[in-house]
């Protein structure tokens, strides 16, 4: 790695204080266009560390960009991986406060939580069924703290992948986790139908992308896996939908259940 650990902290702290101050900035790579994927992981470590430090507890993982639709949207060409904490729960049909964030979207997700860890190499889709507990659904709450949501790759991945609050719904039917490509997800905002997908979208099955999450890690080296009952975010199946003060977000997965959202 070319940068030290005192500039990688400092570009942790700009970021980690754009989150806590609620304050837009511009893209980590206009100040370090060199910055590689390496680095860009290393600064989402030092926010971790961060929180750690003063408390938050780390309550799963989560990948981005893992659809067409996704890819499509941010200009992008892979899938990302970040964290997600405690104080990002949001219970089901509970209220999301806009003050303490920037510029919210919401995307339509499937949850997974493991009973035992995976790490790569060689980890695939009937590994992760084998190895499942249960899925929920969920919704994630994105949140860029760059301008406009402008930003590549390796600024996202340092910003831990926009992540900011999410929502598991209530599972109503028990869905098989083998049949969740065929999944089909409407996302409603005040009455009205906004986004709809598939699960297929993510990776052609969400369990895919819990597979990538193991294999990235495991080439991250000792020590990184995918943990076991930690809530795992396999990436939006919809497009993100940009939301105001006020919105109501009702998401309806077929035969599996819901998960709703008040934006205040
Ligand atoms: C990056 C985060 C993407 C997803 O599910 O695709 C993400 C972004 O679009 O800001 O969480
Ligand atoms: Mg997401």
């Amino acid at each position: 790695m070319a940068l030290d650990w005192k500039t990688l902290e400092a570009f942790a702290e700009h970021l980690e204080n754009a989150e806590l101050e609620r304050r837009a900035i511009t893209k980590i790579t206009d100040d370090c266009p060199d910055l590689s994927w390496e680095e860009a992981y290393a600064i989402q470590d030092c926010i971790r560390a961060r929180k750690v430090a003063r408390g938050v507890r780390i309550t799963g993982l989560k990948m981005g960009l893992t659809s067409l639709a996704k890819m499509t949207q941010m200009g992008v060409e892979d899938p990302i991986h970040g964290f997600i904490t405690d104080y990002g729960m949001v219970p089901d049909g509970g209220e999301i406060a806009m003050d303490a964030l920037i510029h919210p979207k919401v995307e339509a997700e499937v949850g997974f939580v493991l009973k035992r860890p995976l790490s790569g190499p060689g980890v695939d889709i009937d590994m992760v069924l084998a190895a499942t507990d249960r899925i929920v659904p969920a919704v994630e709450v994105i949140d860029s703290r760059y301008r406009d949501f402008r930003f590549d790759l390796k600024s996202v991945i340092a910003d831990n992948t926009s992540a900011a609050r999410y929502v598991v719904g209530s599972s109503t039917t028990p869905f098989a986790a083998s049949d969740l490509h065929r999944l089909n997800v409407v996302l409603e905002k005040n009455g009205s139908v906004v986004a709809e997908g598939v699960g297929a979208t993510v990776l052609g099955h969400p369990a895919a992308s819990v597979a990538m999450l193991a294999n990235m890690l495991g080439r991250k080296g000792e020590g990184w896996e995918v943990p076991a009952e930690a809530l795992i975010l396999t990436g939006g199946i919809t497009e993100a939908v940009p939301v105001a003060r006020g919105d109501w977000i009702d998401v309806r997965y077929k035969d599996f259940g819901s998960v709703s959202l008040h934006f205040v």
